[in-house]
């Protein structure tokens, strides 16, 4: 074997170890964070592919390397794809991530000062979608829009506001709302007040994929995503648009003018998983994964827990934990310690600190690719249960995290 093929455990054992520690985690662990997946052993193959040694700049035959054949083959396989999954004209598919998505759009339509509307991020909304710590909230002037006292978004403040402010940019989608968004409502304020609509699906578009939420393209100027969330793809992001006029602007904002060189291995990747995205069997995945989203609610509504907005539409709900007397960061780390991943997430108005909260988000993405179903998802709202109310008895805590390892070697990510 040439020295440069030596398996990775003969090269570096320290590494290796640690992501056979990972995939041990991953097989006996209940991921329920909303924004995870578990990406399949094809869409890993092709993310681990020679791709990652190829430099290429610019798009699909019109690169400024040689030897991109290749690499022309999969960016325009992933782009036709992405185009057939969603309906779109056009799709970038060289964004690192969604940040850089989003980024991408902002420098191709607005200048710094520039009003932006997005969702305030105690109330669902994302980093990138305007909030004072980021890029975002630096570079642009935030404008943004929250809740009703129904923790639902209120769409009428939201106009007044477009209406009063003239933003150039409306961004619609968030990161912990589990409610359809009305997207069509969003561009009508949009076209209303003379600004661009932007789409950020990246939590729900695996869903949209499936034809389980509202598809927000033919209402959206632009449309954004990630690709490792619902949609089980590899890290990374991609733009949609089918104005021509979008066209040039967006191209030239990626690259050259955020990015360097696209991740041709990412790029590998992403064109397997919309490829799976288009199998018939996505759509019962799809629907599958909001399904088990609401009976996990509707079962941790009946154990004396609060679900924020009273209920979900789609993979994810925010836990409101008051009614037990503990908060987030409490809660996330009893749940870790019973093998059961969450995260911390604040509430509408929550009284904690971001760092403590009163609230979790949990989401089924990564249970209903395990193949887990409704009467899963009741067993789970059980044992989240048990250890919130005695999150300190490491007792309960530890016949729990046997539950949870029965229930995760009945459905082994491993099982042949
Ligand atoms: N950080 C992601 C999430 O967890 O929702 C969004 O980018």
């Amino acid at each position: 074997m040439h020295p440069h093929r030596r398996p990775l455990a003969d090269v570096d054992s320290a590494v290796f170890d640690s992501i056979q520690k990972e995939e041990a985690r991953q097989e006996n662990n209940l991921e329920l964070i909303a924004s995870e997946n578990i990406a399949s052993t094809a869409v890993r193959e092709a993310m681990m592919s020679v791709f990652t040694d190829k430099y290429a700049e610019g798009y699909p035959g019109r690169r400024y390397y040689g030897g991109c054949e290749n690499a022309d083959v999969v960016e325009q396989l992933a782009i036709d794809r992405l185009k057939a999954l969603y309906g779109a004209g056009f799709a970038n598919v060289q964004p690192h991530s969604g940040a850089q998505a989003n980024m991408a759009v902002y420098h191709a339509f607005l200048k710094p000062g520039d009003r932006l509307m997005g969702l305030s991020l105690p109330e669902g909304g994302h980093l990138t979608h305007g909030s004072p710590v980021a890029f975002s909230g630096q570079m642009y002037e935030i404008l943004p829009y929250g809740l009703k006292d129904d923790e639902t978004i209120d769409y009428d403040a939201m106009r007044k506001l477009a209406i009063e402010a003239k933003p150039k940019m409306i961004v619609s989608g968030a990161s912990a709302y589990s409610r359809n968004i009305d997207f069509e409502f969003f561009n009508k304020v949009a076209k209303e007040v003379g600004a661009m609509h932007m789409v950020d699906m990246a939590h729900y578009s695996g869903l949209i994929a499936g034809g389980a939420y509202p598809n927000p393209v033919p209402h959206a100027d632009v449309v954004t995503s990630t690709t490792h969330k619902s949609l089980r793809g590899p890290r990374g992001g991609f733009i949609l648009y089918s104005n021509e006029e979008l066209d040039k602007p967006i191209r030239m904002s990626v690259f050259p003018g955020l990015q360097g060189g696209p991740l041709m291995h990412v790029i590998a990747a992403k064109a397997v998983a919309f490829g799976l995205c288009l199998q018939p069997e996505w759509k019962d995945y799809a629907a599958q994964i909001v399904a088990n989203a609401k009976a996990l609610a509707a079962e941790l509504t009946a154990q004396g827990l609060r679900i924020v907005s009273g209920g979900t539409d789609s993979h994810l709900m925010l836990v409101d934990l008051r009614p037990y007397g503990v908060n987030g960061k409490i809660a996330q780390n009893a749940l870790d310690h019973a093998n059961i991943t969450t995260n911390k997430n604040s509430i509408p108005n929550d009284p904690e600190k971001p760092f403590v909260t009163s609230g979790i988000r949990l989401g089924t993405p990564a249970v209903t690719t395990r193949g887990m179903k409704e009467a899963e998802m009741v067993e789970i709202a059980g044992y989240i249960a048990e250890v919130l109310r005695a999150p300190d008895d490491e007792a309960v805590v530890a016949q729990v995290k046997q539950k949870v390892i029965d229930l995760t070697n009945r459905f082994s990510l491993n099982a042949v």
